[in-house]
């Protein structure tokens, strides 16, 4: 069976685009797939500052989140990446296979690193490559991320094909991106040209998978959009950033089409479609963000799937790890 490896930084809120962009496809391909999803608290660090007690009530943020989604710990492996050190131990083999021209190429890194370059930890440089090792430490056949993602997917591939090649084995699958539907980009409330993002410093430009129905409701209430009605056609919709995203993401919430939402508030002001958008928020987020808040109020539940889970993950890394390592030709310890 093919196997599917994705992740979720714990850097902060979980939001409506990691639901609709990844963790809700997730929960679809459980039933067909072979699956593992990690909560990558390694590649929450790469960022300075951070407050190691946050990180805590992230980390079990993100695996509640998972589970309150409708993710079953008993099919699926969740777990929290530290705890498996092969993933570490890989990285290091793969930093020694893939080029620095390759990492220079990365758009992540040079958003996330802004103008001070300079001043980046090396660990967000090499983001990609760990990555590249989260999902080849399992032998992952396929890798369910929105759309931004594409680029480090490529990274993988290079790297897997160069160890291939530079050790003449066929030991890593070449990994296939999954990118999904039409919310594999929830831009940003504020500004309908950012994504949606944890890191945002306006908790206005984005909605919180726990966010209270009336929060929720405000948000979409002052979310950014254009004096015009609501166009017949999508093409309408090109250089209106903002409405287009409202209308995609209503689409995602409601799993239809942008066309079928046109069909449906055409001529109206975003006022009134506004109203219909935080209800539908409302109805789909409400029961998740309940259940998440339930299983972060005692941690003993999330806690317990995330152990089981590690053990189960090494149980599938460490053979991996061990041949990867008898490979490169490291003396067994
Ligand atoms: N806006 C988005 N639209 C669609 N999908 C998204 N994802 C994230 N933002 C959007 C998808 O969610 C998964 C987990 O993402 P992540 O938390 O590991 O990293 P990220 O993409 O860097 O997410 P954020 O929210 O922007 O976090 P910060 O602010 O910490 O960088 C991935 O599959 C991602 O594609």
């Amino acid at each position: 069976m093919n196997r599917i490896f994705s992740g979720v930084q714990p850097t902060g809120n979980l939001h409506l685009g990691n639901y609709l962009g990844a963790i809700r496809n997730w929960v679809q391909l459980q039933r067909d797939y072979n699956s593992i999803f990690c909560v990558v608290d390694m590649h929450a660090i790469t960022i300075p500052p951070h407050d190691p007690a946050e990180l805590r009530r992230a980390t079990r943020e993100v695996a509640a989140g998972m589970i309150a989604s409708g993710i079953d710990p008993d099919e699926c492996i969740i777990f929290n990446q530290s705890a498996v050190p092969a993933h570490a131990e890989l990285t290091w083999i793969f930093n020694c296979v893939a080029r620095i021209g390759w990492l220079n190429r990365m758009t992540q890194f040079k958003e996330k690193a802004g103008k001070n370059r300079e001043n980046a930890t090396v660990g967000l440089y090499d983001y990609p490559v760990l990555m590249a090792a989260d999902v080849l430490v399992y032998k992952g056949t396929h890798v369910p991320v929105g759309d931004d993602q594409k680029q480090h997917l490529e990274l993988m591939r290079d790297t897997a094909q160069a160890f291939n090649s530079m050790y003449g084995v066929d030991f890593f699958p070449l990994p296939e991106p999954m990118i999904f539907g039409a919310a594999t980009r929830v831009m940003s409330l504020r500004d309908g040209t950012k994504k949606m993002s944890k890191s945002d410093t306006s908790e206005y430009s984005r909605i919180n998978m726990t966010d209270e129905a009336d929060e929720i409701a405000q948000k979409i209430r002052k979310a950014k959009t254009d004096p015009h009605p609501i166009p017949e056609t999508a093409e309408e919709l090109a250089d209106r950033p903002e409405a287009r995203n409202l209308i995609a993401i209503y689409a995602a919430l409601e799993g239809s089409e942008t066309d079928a939402v046109l069909k449906n508030f055409a001529g109206k002001g975003f006022g009134d479609f506004k109203k219909s958008f935080a209800e539908l928020a409302v109805e789909t987020l409400g029961p998740i963000g309940s259940e998440m808040k339930r299983l972060t109020e005692d941690t003993t539940a999330v806690d317990a799937v995330l152990k089981k889970g590690a053990e189960r993950a090494r149980e599938i890394a460490d053979p991996v790890i061990r041949e990867a390592k008898e490979i490169v030709g490291f003396l067994k310890p």
